[in-house]
């Protein structure tokens, strides 16, 4: 009997559960506890770290995992690397649901950059008004350059003030749709979006919006991951856990 633990905090992951839980397939959602309220999943969820690849591996033995999914989002960096670790060291099978990195089309201004530090200093110019929607957990290094007009959009109001002189706090969740960031981009002026290339659905709204309104996009390119099997689709995942 397969007993599957998905490392999940992404559309995809949701969208996997429930075809999970409708073929009665026994199976864990793993969330890091990152938000107040994570979103409620129609299989068991545990909700917290594991302690590292040492962890993961006791995790993984304890419960008797017999398949490991990581639909955790492409910048989840560290869960993903450690994820081919215990699953090398322990003979778990693996596998990656990721979704397609975002491409620019016609009519996108997008200015791409490979990482968080290389966004910060290509904000190096005059105060400009610029939404930042890239969440709460790298907007220090913005600080940087504190000459902007920061729009953040972030899942819970910040527990401390973020350190940007000036910035005005959006809180909500994803998916967002593209007219209402559209609106909120020109209530704001916005004159710049700074994105994640995510891909997928669930935030895919700003660019839209951006497009529309011909503002340029800052994007950061996804981290480096160790390889893995991967695909794009429910049914390549569900064949791999009933294999
Ligand atoms: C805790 C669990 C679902 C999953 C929905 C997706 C879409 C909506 C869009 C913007 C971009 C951002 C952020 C974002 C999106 C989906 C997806 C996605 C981006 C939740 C969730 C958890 C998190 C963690 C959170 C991060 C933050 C990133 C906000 C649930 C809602 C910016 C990524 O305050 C914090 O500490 C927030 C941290 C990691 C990135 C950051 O650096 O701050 N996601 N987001 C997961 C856990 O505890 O394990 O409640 O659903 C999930 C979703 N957020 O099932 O419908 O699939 O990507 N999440 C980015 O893409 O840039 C918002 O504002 O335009
Ligand atoms: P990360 O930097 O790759 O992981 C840091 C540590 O957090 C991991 O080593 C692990 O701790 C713990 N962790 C991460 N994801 C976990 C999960 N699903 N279940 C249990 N523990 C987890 O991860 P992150 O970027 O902070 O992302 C955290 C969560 O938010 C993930 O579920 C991810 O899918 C979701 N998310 C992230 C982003 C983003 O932009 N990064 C966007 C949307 C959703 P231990 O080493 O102790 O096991």
């Amino acid at each position: 009997m397969p007993n599957i633990l998905v490392l999940g905090g992404t559309t995809e992951a949701s969208a996997l559960c429930r075809a999970l839980a409708e073929a009665n397939i026994p199976a864990t959602l793993s969330y890091m506890g990152r938000v107040e309220r994570p979103k409620p999943q129609p299989i068991p969820v545990r909700i917290g770290g594991f302690g590292g690849v040492p962890g993961l591996i006791q995790y993984l033995r304890d419960q008797q995992i017999t398949h490991l999914v990581d639909a955790t989002h492409p910048f989840a960096a560290q869960m993903s690397t450690n994820a081919v670790a215990a699953t090398q060291e322990t003979g778990v099978p693996l596998i990656a649901l990721t979704r397609p990195k975002w491409e620019p089309g016609p009519g996108d201004r997008w200015h791409q950059v490979p990482d968080m530090a290389a966004a910060v200093a290509a904000l190096s110019g005059p105060p400009q008004n610029i939404m930042l929607a890239i969440g709460r957990m790298h907007l220090a290094q913005f600080a940087a350059q504190p000459q902007h007009n920061y729009l953040l959009r972030l899942v819970d109001a910040p527990t401390e003030v973020p350190p940007l002189p000036h910035h005005t706090v959006i809180i909500d969740r994803g998916p967002f749709s593209a007219e209402a960031d559209r609106a909120l981009m020109q209530t704001h002026q916005i004159a710049l979006v700074v994105s994640k290339n995510a891909g997928g659905t669930g935030s895919l709204s700003k660019l839209q919006a951006a497009r529309v309104l011909g503002l340029p996009v800052l994007m950061i390119e996804r981290p480096l991951l160790p390889p893995r099997q991967e695909t794009h689709t429910l049914a390549d995942v569900l064949a791999f856990v009933t294999a």
